[in-house]
């Protein structure tokens, strides 16, 4: 059994690109792997939140987590700042980094940008990231194509402790998201689909009501050859709208494309609201009935318990390696 971590912020918002490219993921290797998946409410607060907001988001997250099918048998569930090792090892992983290596982040450089200057949170970012994953000696970590330098830094701090102290951490491994599993915003196919962009129609969040989503798609940008066809370069809209339809249904793109000869795009969007709807719904359903239920608190409490007990075994040995207390 290979250990498995992963981490989504809670800054609201889950749309279906999380769902595809990262939840569904999760989901599936919860059978053969032993795995904690976190909600990383310390990194949401390297931007400013509003606390009550914050609050909501972290909860609403944890009930999406297991609406789409994460089992607490199965997986360790749980919020980050419950366990105080993450906060404990990020200090000491920071003594390990060096600025030069932590200014060289692309993330750290494009939320900083134009500004003189930046929150120092914002900074250690990866760090604390490194620590997330070093803490529960973690074999593999499934991520989007953006986290891959900072699962590099992960892995050369991992080494460099590991040279320095004797061995300590165990070195981890990115699993990366095929590139057919990039959403793209529904009004603009060139960037991803986001959470924090600012137009609403730009996604489709799991907690959109239907008339929502039927409205964003559409109103979703398309070109006008009127031809359903996959062609990422030149017809990037609708190829976009061919992946999310073939991710939901289960269907071959070029199945898709055949059924849809002579049809507009009219057609084809109009049956991909109802896809998408249909397949949404269920997961609202059992959004609703674990989000308002005692059984998730008891859920993350029990999460946090376990998450610790490994913590705890973890940071014994680092302040040991370290010389930290006596
Ligand atoms: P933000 O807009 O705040 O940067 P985000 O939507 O990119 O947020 P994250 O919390 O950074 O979401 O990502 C959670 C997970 O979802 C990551 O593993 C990330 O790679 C994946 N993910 C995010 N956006 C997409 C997308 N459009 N398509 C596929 N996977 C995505
Ligand atoms: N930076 C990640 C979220 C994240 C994470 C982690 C992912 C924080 N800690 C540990 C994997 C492992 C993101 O923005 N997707």
């Amino acid at each position: 059994m290979k250990r498995v971590f992963s981490g989504v912020q809670p800054t609201g918002n889950i749309h279906i690109g999380n769902y595809l490219g990262a939840l569904k993921q999760f989901v599936e290797l919860q059978n053969e792997n032993d795995c904690l998946y976190c909600i990383v409410d310390m990194h949401s607060i390297t931007v400013q939140q509003d606390p009550a907001t914050l609050r909501k988001n972290i909860l609403d997250v944890a009930a999406l987590y297991l609406a789409v099918g994460l089992d607490p048998k199965k997986s360790i569930v749980f919020v980050q700042s419950d366990v105080s090792g993450h906060a404990e090892l990020s200090w000491v992983l920071t003594c390990a980094a060096y600025t030069g290596e932590l200014s060289r982040m692309t993330q750290f450089k494009q939320k900083s940008k134009g500004r003189e200057s930046a929150p120092a949170g914002l900074f250690n970012y990866p760090v604390l990231m490194a620590a997330d994953i070093l803490l529960y000696d973690t074999d593999i970590v499934p991520v989007g194509n953006d986290q891959k330098q900072h699962i590099e830094l992960t892995r050369d701090l991992a080494i460099r402790v590991n040279n320095k102290y004797g061995e300590t951490f165990v070195v981890p491994d990115g699993r990366f998201l095929k590139s057919g599993a990039r959403i793209m915003a529904l009004d603009d196919p060139t960037s991803k689909m986001s959470k924090s962009a600012e137009n609403v129609h730009s996604r489709i969040s799991l907690l959109d009501t239907p008339q929502k989503i039927k409205k964003s798609i559409m109103k979703a940008t398309t070109d006008s050859d009127g031809v359903v066809r996959f062609d990422l370069e030149n017809k990037p809209g609708i190829s976009n709208l061919l992946n999310i339809y073939s991710a939901f249904s289960g269907k071959e793109v070029s199945e898709i494309e055949k059924a849809y000869e002579g049809h507009g795009y009219g057609d084809f969007k109009k049956d991909l609201v109802e896809i998408a709807v249909g397949a949404i719904a269920p997961i609202q359903e059992r959004f609703q009935e674990i989000r308002e239920s005692q059984e998730l608190l008891e859920i993350l409490k029990d999460g946090a318990e376990r998450a610790n007990a490994i913590s705890e075994a973890t940071m014994k040995r680092v302040k040991e390696r370290f010389g930290l207390g006596y």
